[in-house]
């Protein structure tokens, strides 16, 4: 019998390279939300694929940036503890855009870490000509010696077989970290706060996105539904009516694209009550990161 492989395998890249649209084409369930805006991502969110032939638990991180926030320190000190700590580094960058300022930054970190790491040129269903890529692939080969360099589309899955019967050749043997139906580290009440958010992101523009904060403050199960109370936390009076919209309209919105997705979720029928509330500094407020969920870099 062939041995059982598992280990940790951490995304790293800048904003809106996809690591979270990879993460949940990997798992096969949306557990990390995605949007268009930098930022989404703000804390370290495992998934866990547990195949035939081994276990490999995928760790996205925020993308990275320079840190200024306290929130962005927390954030980038998720993408160091993950780069010291994991088997395999998965360097992900969009294709279809130019090396550029950010791209060094990350390339950076990368090199100086012991860790080997494959590349993922991502976004190839955006190219028509696949030939584009060798000048891609040509560069990153001699700037690093990566182990693999895979082609691959998050959004449609192209590239998924051939990256994971990668990682398992590269995994040591090692012993089942999850059980077979562990699928994600996050708790339900945080991956619903996730959610919310997420519709946030879709529905509003500017600084509004960087500024909110989402917080499960209630979430009880009964017989047939589960009553979910979010808190959604903004930095100023002004901030306040654009989330809740003319004549609540945003905010109705936001809440019944959220439910929707909640009840697919959890499988159940869902109540969901929203809040929005001023909380001035909560980006430097270490107990509003802590309750959302942002862990690492705590000083
Ligand atoms: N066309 C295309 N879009 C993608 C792909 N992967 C991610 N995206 C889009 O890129 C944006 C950023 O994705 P996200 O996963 O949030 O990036 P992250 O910041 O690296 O986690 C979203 O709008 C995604 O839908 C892909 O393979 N193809
Ligand atoms: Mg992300």
């Amino acid at each position: 019998m062939e041995q059982f492989k598992s280990g940790f395998a951490a995304f790293i890249g800048r904003p809106n390279a996809g690591k979270s649209t990879m993460l949940n084409q990997l798992i096969g369930e949306k557990i990390a939300i995605v949007s268009d805006k930098p930022q989404t991502t703000r804390t370290r969110i495992q998934g866990v694929l547990t195949l035939p032939q081994g276990q490999i638990i995928f760790v996205d991180t925020p993308g990275v940036h320079k840190p200024g926030y306290r929130l962005n320190r927390r954030m980038m000190q998720a993408v160091i503890d993950a780069i010291e700590s994991v088997d395999v580094l998965l360097l992900i960058v969009d294709a279809t855009t130019g090396f550029g300022h950010g791209d060094r930054f990350v390339l950076d970190l990368i090199k100086q870490a012991s860790t080997p790491s494959f590349l993922l040129l991502n976004k190839i269903d955006l190219i028509k000509d696949k030939s584009e890529l060798l000048p891609l692939i040509d560069f990153y080969q001699k700037e690093h010696d990566f182990k693999e360099i895979i082609p691959v589309s998050a959004l449609v899955g192209d590239g998924k077989e051939v990256l994971l019967n990668k990682l398992l050749e590269y995994l040591p043997e090692g012993p089942m970290y999850f059980s077979e139906d562990d699928l994600t580290d996050q708790p339900e009440r945080v991956i619903v706060a996730e959610i919310v958010r997420e519709k946030i992101l879709e529905l509003t523009e500017e600084e509004i996105p960087y500024a909110t904060a989402v917080v499960t403050e209630r979430f009880t199960e009964e017989e047939n539904l589960i009553r979910i109370y979010c808190n959604i936390l903004v930095e100023k009076q002004s901030q306040k009516p654009i989330i809740i919209g003319r004549g609540g309209q945003r905010l109705k919105l936001v809440g019944t694209r959220a439910r929707q997705e909640i009840e697919r979720l959890l499988g159940k029928k869902v109540y969901l009550e929203l809040y929005v509330k001023v909380k001035e500094h909560w980006r430097n407020d270490e107990r509003v990161l802590d309750e959302i969920g942002i862990v690492g870099g705590r000083q």
